[in-house]
This record gives structure tokens, sequence and C-alpha cells, in this order.
């Protein structure tokens, strides 16, 4: 495969950018070789600059449930740009992707657009602390909840690829506010909750993690969360930047049942542009500045061209629902491949991982996952790039499948699977 075009692009980044990647996961670190460079992406594809094509489950991490480029996607963004791309005051659209987002998460009544994921999940445990008066949170172990210093503690994603679970430069006093907890594990928060009684502004939990590698909630654990804060007037956050919209339209809530006091979203709900958000009970988000004394504020938040990329993708999704069976349908074919080479497989709708562990295990937690044999997934990772198939290059991230993906095209992957997993 050629990739002289995109190596000589990694030298060139690696001058100006730390690690020649704006993301550490991109930089290919736990698979070995160098990251391809995009040049254009539509559908299920995804091309390198040096003309190579990738079948993507990456989905730019997930935001890619209709595909890349949707004909209407790109069409409202092109329109909407000739008006201007930024006034830092309100706009129609702002009100309309909130009104969607309340219509689809029924029981979320405000709800504030930010400009990422991040962002959405620091906001509202800031405003959980300003509501409940109160300074400690629970996350738990494996769960990434974006970069905010009082959440870099041992959590998923690109620190579990790196191996390093508590990010470098978070003052000790920061950390000391964040409990962390097992995931699928009642007692260990029931244990956290007790010692620091009165003390637990909010649980923030990913109700189904994807940060680990994929890793769903064991039947009864988010009612246990449920009932544990309001038993100790603490919140319930679900971090659903993964899971909204991705699960079904009402995300997390309307796929298992349970409803947090907050939901924050991303990815999906900005169709592919820098947009997030975050909401719930409207006397819980009267906190928020102007309102409240919560401050929470952005140049960018709400942008006219990344809320119509958000507003047409909900649309979409609100108009055929039937994409939710369909996505759901192909992931269980990659599953069945995947378990027919023995490999453990987490799947929560389209969302799913393959653990390269000994058969027979289970992967409920963040111990569990450490346990993968990462060279095994690494080999893999590669033998399914040679084929033309682009996973994240990470054991402990999720593979998502879009509208895009045909059936042909998921049976090709189940062939490469099965040619690749030794
Ligand atoms: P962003 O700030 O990256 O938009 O969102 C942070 C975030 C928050 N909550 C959850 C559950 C998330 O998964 C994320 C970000 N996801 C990672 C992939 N696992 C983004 C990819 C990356 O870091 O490059």
């Amino acid at each position: 495969m050629n990739t002289a075009k995109s190596q000589q692009l990694f030298g060139k980044a690696k001058e100006l950018i730390p690690g020649g990647v704006n993301s550490p996961v991109r930089a290919f670190g736990a698979v070995g070789g160098q990251p391809f460079f995009v040049e254009r992406a539509q559908g299920p594809w995804i091309i390198d600059v040096d003309g190579n094509r990738y079948i993507d489950y990456v989905c730019s991490w997930g935001p890619g449930i209709l595909g890349h480029a949707h004909p209407r996607v790109i069409e409202a963004v092109k329109k909407v740009c000739e008006k201007g791309l930024t006034f830092g005051a309100p706009t129609a659209g702002e009100v309309e992707l909130a009104e969607l987002i309340c219509t689809c998460v029924p029981h979320i009544e405000t709800v504030r657009l930010v400009s990422s994921g991040t962002e959405a999940v620091m906001s509202a445990v800031r405003v959980a602390r300003g509501y409940t008066g109160r300074d400690k949170i629970i996350k738990f172990e494996g769960n990434y909840h974006g970069h905010s210093d009082g959440l870099l503690v041992k959590a998923g994603s690109g620190l579990m690829t790196q191996s390093v679970p508590d990010s470098a430069g978070v003052p000790a006093g920061y950390a000391a506010s964040t409990l962390t907890a097992v995931y699928n594990d009642e007692e260990s928060v029931r244990r956290l909750m007790e010692e620091n009684r009165g003390q637990v502004a909010a649980i923030v939990v990913e109700p189904v993690a994807a940060n680990m590698g994929v890793v769903p909630p064991k039947k009864g654990f988010l009612e246990f969360l449920r009932q544990i804060t309001e038993e100790n007037g603490t919140l319930l956050i679900f971090d659903e930047v993964i899971t909204g919209f991705r699960l079904a339209l009402g995300g997390a809530a309307e796929y298992t049942g349970v409803h947090a006091d907050l939901h924050t979203f991303g990815k999906i709900v900005g169709g592919g542009m820098p947009l997030a958000a975050y909401g719930g009970r409207r006397d819980i988000m009267s906190c928020v500045a102007p309102l409240g004394g919560v401050y929470q504020a952005g140049t960018l938040s709400g942008n006219p061209v990344a809320v119509t990329a958000g507003i047409t993708t909900l649309k979409i999704l609100m108009e055929d629902t039937g994409i939710y069976e369909r996505i759901d349908r192909r992931a269980t074919k990659l599953e069945a491949a995947f378990k027919e080479k023995g490999l453990i497989v987490n799947r929560a709708g389209s969302l799913l991982s393959a653990f390269f562990m000994s058969a027979g295990r289970c992967v409920a937690n963040y111990e569990d996952a450490c346990r993968c044999d990462r060279g095994a997934f690494a080999d893999y990772f590669n033998r399914m790039l040679e084929r033309g198939i682009y996973v994240a290059p990470s054991q402990f991230e999720a593979m998502f499948v879009s509208d895009a993906h045909s059936d042909e095209l998921i049976d090709r992957t189940c062939r490469a699977i099965k040619e690749s997993v030794e």
C-alpha cells in the first residue's frame, strides 16, 4: 500500500504539532505504524492522501451515523455558510436544535449548546455542584468524559491507550474531589456514597461504557445508580456523548429506560461539526447563567453552521428511525464474525468491541479490559487495514456502524475479520 504522502505529511506534522496529531489516539501509538492522512470521505468510505480507500468503522469516533458527507447535511451547511459563519448572538437555529433535542429526549426540559463533549460534561458537573452545593463527584474507572481536569482520573479512551489513566498536570486538589468506582460494581458505589455521605454532588457515568472498549451496564446497574442518587440528594449525569442519538433516537434513556437528571451529548448531535450539549430538568438547568449562578459561556456556542449540521442530522434520524434497526442488525453480523473466531464481544446496538483475550472470560469493567492482549489487537488492526478496513487504532475504543455500511460491505468486513483474527 502506497503511503508516501501520508508519511511525508506526518513527518512535517510532527515538527509542528505534538505527536503530529491534534488528538492522541489518532497517532496509531497503540498499533504501530503511522497514521494515514485523510483526503476526503463519502458514505462508508474514507480516502487517504495516497488514494487508498478504507471502509470506515471509526466514523470520526461516532458522529458519522449517517455515513460521511450525507448530501442533505452538506447542502444545508453550504447554504447556511453563505449567511455568515458566526455572530455571537442568538439565532433561530439554536432554538430549533434545542427543541429537537428535547423532543427526542422528552424528559430533558432545557438544554445548553456548547462546542465539545469535554465542555458539555465539564459544564454538567459544574451545574451539579452548583445545584447541590456539594463538591465531590463519583466517576467510573475506564469511563472517559473528555479532558477537563477533574475528570482525567482513571479515565478511558486515549489514556488507556497510553496506559496513563491519570493525566499529568492535574493538581492533586482537583483530583481529590473526584472519586472513582468500579463500573458494574454496585458495592464500590455504595461504599463511596457511605464514606462521603452528603458530600457527593453527582455520579457521572457512561450509560453504556465505550471508552474501555464497549462495556454495557449489567442488568439493574443503571437502575441502582438512579435509586442511590435519589436517596442521597445526588444528581445522576449520563454522559451520552457517544450513546446519544446512537443507541436510539432518545439515546440511553430510551434504550435502558433509566432517566438521568442531566444528560450530555456530542458527536451525532453536531452532525460532525464542533457542537455538543448538556441538559435536563428545568429546575437544575435554571442554575446556569444568566438565569443562575453557575457560569458557563462560549464564543462559538450554538454556532449557526454547526447547529445546521446538527438539525439536519437529527431530522434525518427522526424521519427514518428504521435506521436503528438497520445498523443494529449489521452490528450483530460483525459480532457473529468475531465470535466465530473465539473473541469476546460486547455490543450495545450499533456499538461493539471485540476483546483480544482468552475466550470464556467477560469484560465487565476496566480491570477486565486491561487484561486484553494489545499485541494481538495491533496485529488484527494492521491486517484489517491491509484489507482496506479501518477500525479504531486502539483496543479501548468502539467500532461504529453507520447507515452507509451496506450489507455487502458488512459481509466483506466479516470475511476480513475471519482472515485478520488469528
Ligand atoms: P470531545 O471533547 O472529544 O468532543 O468529547 C469528549 C468525550 C466525552 N464523553 C465521552 C463518553 C466521549 O467518548 C468523549 C470523546 N470520545 C473520544 C473517543 N472515545 C474522542 C476521540 C478523541 O479523543 O480523539
